[in-house]
């Protein structure tokens, strides 16, 4: 038993569209909860003008009746409100009438940065739209639906799961984010940054060392270098460990098996440890620059600045709920591996049985 997730979609196309599998009948969704986490993730400064025009309408089509799950595949569409503006560029079929709109002409002008130039050489296109459109960061508005439903699951074990911005351009000061992104947009130019997120009330013993693609933080930095601009994953303590000597390290277990430190980020051989789960990603800067950079023009050949088109500032904002979202997706993937269960009961039920065996939480000065 397992969670998986499929999505399709380009950003300027009619929708984005996915269908999750693996979940319990009996749970109980929030739209509301979903709207909110959507807005989130619309939200925040130096964002395009794009998050003023999308709704991001979560119409579920197959899998929830009344609000709860079947336990049959859940599937989903959030329309681009933005399509109307590209209904010729993006038609799917082969347009009719005379061209309008955005996307009439093709994009030759890879930006560095961008998956532009190896996505048009991989799949041999002429028009550098057809890979650009799907390697969007347009599709995270889907992962993060998928997110909400993930943390719905989670609720049930006691597991909450928050991402937050840590550093914006350099500043970990939140203070300045506005003011370094003002300057940026003021340069023409764009910021990246680190987020965080923390998940709380993890059981222990989800993932497993067993083989090297179950370990839970393997699946976390997949997961979380899938992410659109994401270049770097740490867990816990991450790199500042390397430069520490193993006695000021690792996190001496106590009496009640806790800990007094958590440099570990809550895993231990891939295995969570029972302490928050810590993990962070590094968001490079925007490739799309309103002050263009070299590149070259892959109809003639010949040098040419980088394609400039409507874009974000930054959206590191952003990146702290779709990485929220991936991280809850993962950690509920790996609960739905140990736990199981068809209904909803069945799965707290485990996770219940699991704890009594483990004596978890344990009181302190407990012996086994
Ligand atoms: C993106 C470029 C911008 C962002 C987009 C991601 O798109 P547009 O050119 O349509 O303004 O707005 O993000 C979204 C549409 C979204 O919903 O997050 C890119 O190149 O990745």
């Amino acid at each position: 038993m397992t969670l998986r997730l499929a999505t399709a979609g380009e950003s300027h196309g009619p929708a984005l569209v996915a269908i999750l599998t693996g979940l319990p009948a009996g749970l109980e969704l929030d739209r509301a909860a979903i709207e909110r986490d959507l807005a989130r993730r619309r939200e925040g400064y130096g964002r395009s003008p794009r998050q003023q025009l999308e709704r991001d309408e979560v119409e579920v089509l197959a899998g929830l009746r009344h609000g709860a799950t079947l336990g049959t595949p859940l599937a989903f569409v959030i329309r681009n409100r933005d399509h109307a503006n590209w209904a010729w560029g993006m038609s799917p079929w082969p347009p009719e009438g005379e061209a309008s709109g955005k996307g009439t002409s093709a994009v030759t002008l890879p930006r560095p940065g961008h998956a532009d130039l190896a996505g048009a050489l991989k799949f041999g296109h002429d028009d550098v739209r057809n890979a650009l459109e799907r390697a969007s960061a347009r599709q995270t508005a889907a992962h993060v639906a998928a997110g909400t439903v993930a943390k719905a699951l989670l609720a049930h074990l006691g597991t909450t799961v928050a991402g937050s911005v840590r550093e914006l351009g350099g500043q970990t000061s939140a203070e300045d984010w506005e003011r370094a992104t003002d300057e940026a947009r003021a340069d023409r130019d764009t910021l990246g940054g680190i987020v965080e997120v923390v998940a709380e009330g993890v059981p222990p013993g989800l993932g497993s060392y067993a083989a090297k693609e179950d370990r839970l933080d393997a699946r976390l930095a997949a997961a979380l270098m899938g992410v659109q601009a994401v270049k770097g994953v740490e867990v816990g303590e991450g790199f500042a460990l390397a430069r520490l000597r193993g006695s000021q390290a690792h996190d001496e277990i106590e009496p009640g098996l806790t800990r007094e430190t958590n440099r570990a980020g809550g895993l231990e051989g891939g295995v969570t440890n029972g302490n928050p789960l810590v993990v962070r990603a590094a968001m490079k800067p925007l490739p799309t620059l309103m002050r263009p950079l070299r590149s070259v023009d892959l109809a003639s050949g010949e040098p040419a600045d980088a394609l400039v088109e409507r874009s974000d500032v930054q959206a590191v904002e952003a990146l702290a709920v779709v990485a929220e979202a991936a991280v809850a997706w993962e950690l509920a993937r790996a609960a739905r591996e140990k736990f199981g269960g068809d209904a909803l009961g069945d799965f707290v039920g485990a996770h219940r049985a699991y704890l009594e065996r483990i004596r978890w939480p344990r009181a302190r000065g407990s012996v086994r």
